[in-house]
C-alpha cells in the first residue's frame, strides 16, 4: 500500500512538472516578455518578481489538484499554527552529487522571512520583511514579535531585512540590524544596533544612514557582515531609479561601506581622502547586493548581487574597487537593451562569477564544518528566481564547478547560512516560508 502510494506520489509529480514546464515556456513568449519589461521600466517589480507572481498564482492552483499525495512528494508541509514548534517535519530527502542529505521544517509560517542569525544559547533570531524580529527556540517554537523595533518603511523589496550578532554577543547581548527607514520624503537604508532584552529591544542606536532617501522599493542590498577586524560591512543596492549613481562616490547606492561598530569610519577606509566621496565606501559599482560573507579562508568578503536581465554576479569585494555597475555588465536591460558600453572596461573589475540568464541570487554563505565532509570550502547560494540552492565548487578564488539543489521543492530561497552546529540553514521567501535545515544521511 505504502509503495504504491509513493508510486502514485511520483506519478502525479510528474504530471505536475509537466504542466509546470510548459506554464514556464509559456511565460517565454515574446509578447509576455515584453509586457514584463515594459512594467520593470515603469519602476515595478524586478529580477522575475513580476513572473513569480504570475507563477505562484498557478502553483496555488497545481497545489491545489496535488492534494494530499503529490503534495508530501513535493515537499509541501501543512501549516502549523503560529507558536506552536512543528515536529521537525522532514520536508525532502535528496541526493547531491557528493553527498545525500534531508530537508527538516524547523519552523514555519513566518512572513516573508529575510535573514536568520544565531545565538550561542542555541536560539536563533529571524527577521520578516514587513517588520517583525522574533526570537526561534531550537525546538523551533517561535517568539512574539520582539518589541521596540525603529519604524521601517515596508514596501516592495524594502523592509526589516538582515540581523547579525554582535561579535560579543555572548557578554554584550548586542545585535545589528538593517531596514528601510521611512523618511519625509521617502526612505533610506539604516543600520541599528540594540540589546536584546527578553523579548524587546532597549539602547537602539542608529548607526548608519544612507545619505540620500529617495521614494521607491526597489534595490536595498541590505546584507551586514562583520569582519575579522571588528569593523561592519554594510551592501547598499542601487534604489533601482538611481542606477547610475552606483559610480558616483558622493552617494551610498550601489557601494559596500564598512562602518566601526559604533558608526563611526574607520580611519584606513579607502576613499577617506577623496574629496567629496562619503568616508564610509568601501567598494562601489554595485546593483542589488543581497548576499554577503566572509571566505572561511582567506577572510575576505565575498558578495552576491543581481544584475538586470541576465549579468547576475558574485564578486569578491577588495578595497577601492570598482565593480562596473551600470557601465559594464554581462546583462542587458528588461527592454533587451543593452547598458552601459559592454561587458568589460578598464579599471573595473570583472566577477569571479557571473549568472546569464539570471537567478536572482540571495544568501550566501561558505561551508566549513564537519556534517558534511564533502561539501566543505563549497560556496552556497539561495536563488528567487530558479527557486532552489546552487552549490559551488572552487579553486582558489575560481569556480570550477556549479550543481542546482533543491529544484523539486520550488521555493524562493532567501537566505543560506551555515549554523553554530554544522548543518546548513535556509530561509524560504513566501508569505508562509519556512526555516529549514540540511541534514547528513547515510554518514
Ligand atoms: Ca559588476
Amino acid at each position: 500500500m505504502k509503495r504504491s502510494l509513493n508510486q502514485l506520489a511520483r506519478v502525479d509529480s510528474a504530471i505536475l512538472d509537466s504542466i509546470h514546464a510548459r506554464f514556464l515556456a509559456s511565460l517565454q513568449s515574446e509578447a509576455l516578455q515584453q509586457r514584463l519589461a515594459a512594467a520593470a521600466a515603469a519602476g515595478g517589480p524586478e529580477d522575475g518578481a513580476a513572473m513569480a507572481g504570475l507563477e505562484a498564482a498557478v502553483r496555488r492552483v497545481m497545489r491545489r489538484i496535488a492534494a494530499a499525495g503529490a503534495a508530501g512528494a513535493l515537499g509541501i508541509a501543512a501549516g502549523a499554527a503560529q507558536g506552536q514548534a512543528p515536529s521537525a517535519t522532514v520536508a525532502l530527502e535528496a541526493a547531491s552529487e557528493k553527498t545525500r542529505f534531508r530537508l527538516v521544517t524547523i519552523a514555519e509560517n513566518l512572513e516573508r522571512p529575510w535573514s536568520v542569525a544565531f545565538l550561542p544559547d542555541g536560539r536563533m533570531l529571524v527577521t520578516e520583511k514587513p517588520g517583525r524580529l522574533r526570537l526561534i527556540g531550537p525546538d523551533g517554537r517561535i517568539s512574539p514579535p520582539i518589541a521596540n523595533l525603529p519604524e521601517i518603511y515596508a514596501r516592495g523589496q524594502g523592509g526589516l531585512l538582515d540581523v547579525v550578532p554582535s561579535p560579543g554577543f555572548a557578554s554584550d547581548r548586542t545585535i545589528f540590524f538593517s531596514y528601510s527607514e521611512p523618511t519625509r520624503d521617502g526612505a533610506r537604508s539604516a543600520v541599528a544596533r540594540a540589546v536584546l532584552d527578553g523579548e524587546a529591544l532597549s539602547q537602539v542606536k542608529v548607526i548608519f544612514r544612507q545619505a540620500q532617501d529617495p521614494p521607491g522599493g526597489h534595490h536595498w542590498g541590505s546584507r551586514l557582515v562583520f569582519a575579522p577586524d571588528g569593523n561592519l560591512f554594510v551592501t547598499l543596492g542601487d534604489r533601482f531609479n538611481h542606477r547610475e549613481r552606483a559610480q558616483d562616490v558622493s552617494s551610498h547606492f550601489g557601494k559596500i561601506v564598512r562602518i566601526a561598530p559604533d558608526g563611526s569610519v574607520p580611519p584606513d577606509n579607502p576613499f577617506v581622502k577623496t574629496p567629496g566621496a562619503l568616508p564610509e565606501i568601501w567598494s562601489m559599482g554595485h546593483r542589488n547586493l543581497q548576499g554577503a560573507t566572509l571566505h572561511p579562508g582567506t577572510r575576505q568578503l565575498w558578495t552576491s548581487e543581481h544584475g538586470a536581465q541576465g549579468g547576475d554576479e558574485i564578486n569578491l569585494a577588495l578595497p577601492g574597487s570598482n565593480y562596473g555597475w551600470p557601465i559594464i555588465t554581462h546583462g542587458v536591460d528588461y527592454s533587451g537593451a543593452p547598458i552601459g558600453v559592454g561587458s568589460e572596461k578598464v579599471g573595473m573589475e570583472q566577477p569571479v562569477l557571473h549568472w546569464t540568464p539570471s537567478i536572482a541570487p540571495s544568501g550566501l554563505a561558505f561551508y566549513d564544518a564537519e556534517r558534511f565532509p564533502a561539501w566543505r570550502g563549497n560556496l552556497f547560494s539561495g536563488s528567487l528566481k530558479d527557486r532552489m540552492l546552487v552549490r559551488l565548487e572552487l579553486e582558489g578564488n575560481r569556480v570550477v564547478h556549479q550543481e542546482r539543489l533543491l529544484e523539486t521543492l520550488r521555493e524562493r530561497i532567501r537566505d543560506v547560512r551555515q549554523g553554530p552546529d554544522g548543518f546548513l540553514y535556509l530561509l524560504t521567501d513566501a508569505a508562509a516560508g519556512r526555516l529549514l535545515r540540511l541534514e547528513p544521511v547515510g554518514l
